[in-house]
């Protein structure tokens, strides 16, 4: 037990739930790297290989609540109020462990997880889900966790999570190689970038809801195993991270969008030369693709990312999403298209813990 449990709390102390239980609930929203998360260099650890960088987005959060259950011997997890069993609840059980070594208590958990993202829009919510996590977990247990220790934590349960913790934009460290674990842990976690007067938005085309044959974890171990082109694009991506920061810097919307596309064209890149193939892009993602080069060729500062899946996010000018998400829609009339803007950081709901 912490020292200060012996102590008067302050006022803002984690107070025992009527039932002797604590509890706390957290908030989260997603985010779009610009630059990559790709490769780990410790899947323990969950250490990435590269920096990354992201903006957190304004839709679709995650709402998790964590209750202690001292009387319980397992975790049990709800999402969107159905109990959840095998690899995702093993997943979120290995995560309130750290917790529970961090804190020095061996309560098992409730934890009830809500996302907003509609079924099947084909949106992964592994990085709002831990940033949520981590931070009602923390609380839960009586941890007094700041920002950048909530990333670390958050990072533990799924690498892009540890950005989510921050509102706008984000850069995830690497952190520098090192045997020592301790020192690794603590070096990597996530941290904000400014960008003032930067005002974009970020048009989602969802062009395919349907399950990925390759989960991003197994493709980037793939990647990283077997791609020749993943070292070069490794050393490219600290470049594009230099230029990143510093078109962020000077609220050039051009460049950013310019070096965020070329940064994932390059990721799959590499995983298409992966041994076998990982290949996310599909027909549909190469039509939205051409209606970016058209808006561009139109005058419309429009740039396109696209993760472990066929989805393409386009990086615009925030006065030009309706015209935008326009064009998508008239491109994949099949799919469905969200306009998202810079989101907040991850929060613990007032009063609720
Ligand atoms: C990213 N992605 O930077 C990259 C780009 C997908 C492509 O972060 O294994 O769910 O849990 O650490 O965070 C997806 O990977 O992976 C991802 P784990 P995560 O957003």
């Amino acid at each position: 037990m912490r020292a200060d449990h012996h102590l008067a709390p302050p006022a803002a102390a984690p107070r025992p739930h009527p039932g002797g239980q604590e509890h706390a609930t957290a908030v989260a929203h997603p985010n779009i790297a610009l630059i990559k998360y790709w490769g780990k260099r410790d899947e323990r650890l969950v250490l990435p290989r590269v920096d990354s960088l992201s903006m957190t987005l304004d839709i679709f959060p995650t709402t998790t609540r964590v209750r202690l259950t001292p009387e319980a011997g397992h975790d049990t997890l709800t999402l969107g109020g159905r109990p959840a069993q095998g690899e995702t609840l093993r997943r979120v059980s290995a995560f309130l462990d750290l917790v529970r070594q961090q804190a020095g208590r061996p309560e098992h958990a409730a934890v009830d997880s809500h996302n907003t993202v509609p079924t099947g829009a084909g949106l992964a919510s592994s990085a709002s889900g831990f940033a949520a996590l981590a931070v009602a977990a923390a609380a839960a247990y009586g941890l007094r966790l700041d920002a950048t220790a909530h990333s670390r934590l958050a990072r533990r349960g799924s690498g892009s999570a540890s950005r989510s913790i921050f509102a706008g934009f984000a850069q995830w460290h690497a952190g520098p190689p090192t045997a020592d674990e301790d020192e690794a842990d603590l070096a990597s976690y996530a941290e904000p970038v400014p960008a003032a007067g930067l005002d974009p938005a970020l048009v989602i085309a969802v062009v395919n809801a349907g399950p990925k044959a390759v989960s991003s974890r197994e493709a980037m171990r793939r990647t990283l195993d077997t791609s020749p082109l993943y070292e070069p694009w490794a050393r490219s991506s600290a470049d594009d991270l230099r230029e990143m920061r510093a078109a962020l810097r000077r609220a050039d919307l051009e460049a950013v969008g310019e070096i965020a596309e070329r940064n994932a064209l390059g990721m799959h890149a590499t995983m298409l030369a992966a041994r076998p193939a990982v290949r996310y892009l599909a027909p549909a993602t190469l039509t939205v693709l051409d209606g970016v080069l058209q808006l561009r060729k139109d005058g419309v500062r429009a740039y396109a990312t696209m993760d472990a899946g066929p989805n393409v996010k386009v990086l615009c000018p925030r006065a030009d999403a309706e015209r935008v998400a326009r064009t998508l829609r008239a491109a994949v009339p099949d799919g469905s298209v969200l306009v998202a803007r810079p989101g907040p950081a991850a929060r613990l709901l007032p009063g609720e813990r």
